[in-house]
């Protein structure tokens, strides 16, 4: 397939764009090979600027969940820029986008808009700090929050000594603070919380992780970290960037039925622009400025564009809407591990509705980021470029998950099991 238009754009970009992107993914530094620019899209297609047809599964990391150039999301965006596209001053608007998240997300009495999934968990940590007066955060491998400070942090040389900086620029004292757990581990939980109990402000997790790929809580998991976290004062935050207005209509905390004191939001709310979101019970949120004393602000919070983007996405999404995106998931999931074995090829496949990944192994389960680390890593980069070359986008990173959307219908499940027919093929 030809793409040198991409190559060409590509080395133009890296002239004045650090590595050529403005989000390190996007780079194809994990997959090997040049980035491939985009021109326009539609419904399920990406197209390049090589003229090349994807099905897509990336979905701009998961915000395009009816698929690109949605009608009643394009609609809105256009009628709301002849308007304006933002004042810096409250708007019945904000006030429709905060009702509709808290009639529809579980926990949420009040929510604050912000303009990312970064600011959304930076916030809601900042807030659990206000609220409980401790300091120390807990998170888990493999869960990715954004990259605010507190949360760019390794763990510790043992299980239970607190974070080191994985990223130059972040001082160790902001660090100190951050602990981290396997996931899926709730022996470590309970071990943390009878170390550090009293001065724990919170744990967050992706309650499915999604970004070591598409990993579910094990049974039980988040009921243990729930009551933990309840028994020890600690508070609970959810991180559903990702898994939010995705895995089912009120998210995470509707599938599995575990609530949350805070939930971190983005992506899907976004209807493609940029939103984040943190919300949860009413006497946690109060504490947020100009209610309370915990200080949170952004000059486009809530902006008039980027809500009514998201509320005209949000309106779309049924009930209806999930069992099909569910079924469409299930279609193409069990399909492509029907092809697998008919190849002799190990994979597992860990899918939820609407997200899924691949894992090239042999392991009986992929439930902990150490089960990732023991993936075939290059087997995937392979299976990736195989794809890419016969038209179907995955994420440029084994560790990543795959979207599904309401446009992705029998027609691109089936190119996308007979791409996949063919690139197993390649990888024997
Ligand atoms: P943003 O600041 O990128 O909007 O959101 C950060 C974030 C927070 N929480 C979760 C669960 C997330 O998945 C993300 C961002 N996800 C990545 C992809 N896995 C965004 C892609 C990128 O970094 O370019």
């Amino acid at each position: 397939m030809n793409r040198s238009e991409s190559e060409r754009l590509f080395r133009n970009a890296q002239e004045v764009i650090p590595g050529g992107v403005n989000s390190p993914v996007r780079a194809f530094k994990g997959v090997g090979g040049s980035p491939v620019f985009f021109a326009t899209a539609s419904g399920p297609y990406l197209f390049d600027v090589d003229g090349n047809r994807y099905v897509d599964y990336v979905a701009s990391w998961g915000p395009m969940i009816q698929g690109h150039g949605f009608e009643p999301v394009v609609r809105a965006i256009r009628d709301q820029a002849a308007e304006s596209v933002g004042f810096g001053a409250p708007t019945k608007r904000e006030t429709q986008m905060a009702r509709k998240i808290v009639d529809t997300v579980p926990g949420i009495d009040k929510v604050r808009l912000v303009n990312s999934g970064t600011e959304a968990t930076m916030s809601a940590i900042r807030l659990a700090r206000g609220f409980t007066s401790r300091d120390i955060v807990i998170k888990f491998d493999g869960c990715y929050h954004g990259h605010s400070d507190a949360l760019l942090a390794k763990a510790g040389s043992g299980v239970l000594t607190l974070g080191l900086p994985n990223s130059p620029g972040v001082p160790q004292s902001v660090t100190r603070h951050t602990l981290i757990l396997p996931f899926n581990d709730t022996e470590a939980v309970h071990d943390a919380f009878g170390q550090y109990g009293d001065q724990v402000a919170a744990v967050i997790l992706e309650p499915v992780a999604g970004n070591m790929g598409c990993i579910p809580p094990l049974p039980g998991f988040l009921e243990a970290v729930r009551r933990i976290t309840s028994d020890a004062g600690a508070l609970l935050i959810f991180d559903e960037v990702m898994t939010g207005f995705r895995v089912a209509r009120g998210g995470a905390q509707a599938l599995y039925g575990v609530s949350a004191d805070l939930i971190a939001l983005g992506k899907v709310i976004g209807g493609g622009l940029p939103v984040g979101a943190f919300g949860g019970r009413a006497d946690v949120m109060d504490h947020i400025a100009p209610e309370g004393p915990v200080y949170q602000a952004g000059t486009l919070s809530g902006n008039p564009l980027a809500t009514t983007a998201g509320l005209a996405l949000l309106n779309t999404l049924d009930d209806a809407f999930y069992s099909r995106l569910a079924a469409q998931t299930k279609a193409l999931t069990d399909g492509l591990g029907e092809l697998a074995r008919g190849h002799n090829i190990a994979v597992r496949i860990n899918s939820v509705c609407g997200m899924f990944s691949l894992f090239f192994t042999s392991q009986a389960q992929v439930a902990t980021f150490e089960d990732v680390s023991r993936c075939d890593v290059a087997r995937y980069n392979r299976f990736f470029h195989a794809m890419l070359d016969a038209g179907v986008y995955f994420a440029p990173s084994a560790f990543e998950s795959a979207f599904v959307s309401g446009a992705h219908t029998e027609t691109e499940i089936e190119l996308t099991l007979a791409a996949a027919d063919r690139a197993f093929t390649q990888l024997n």
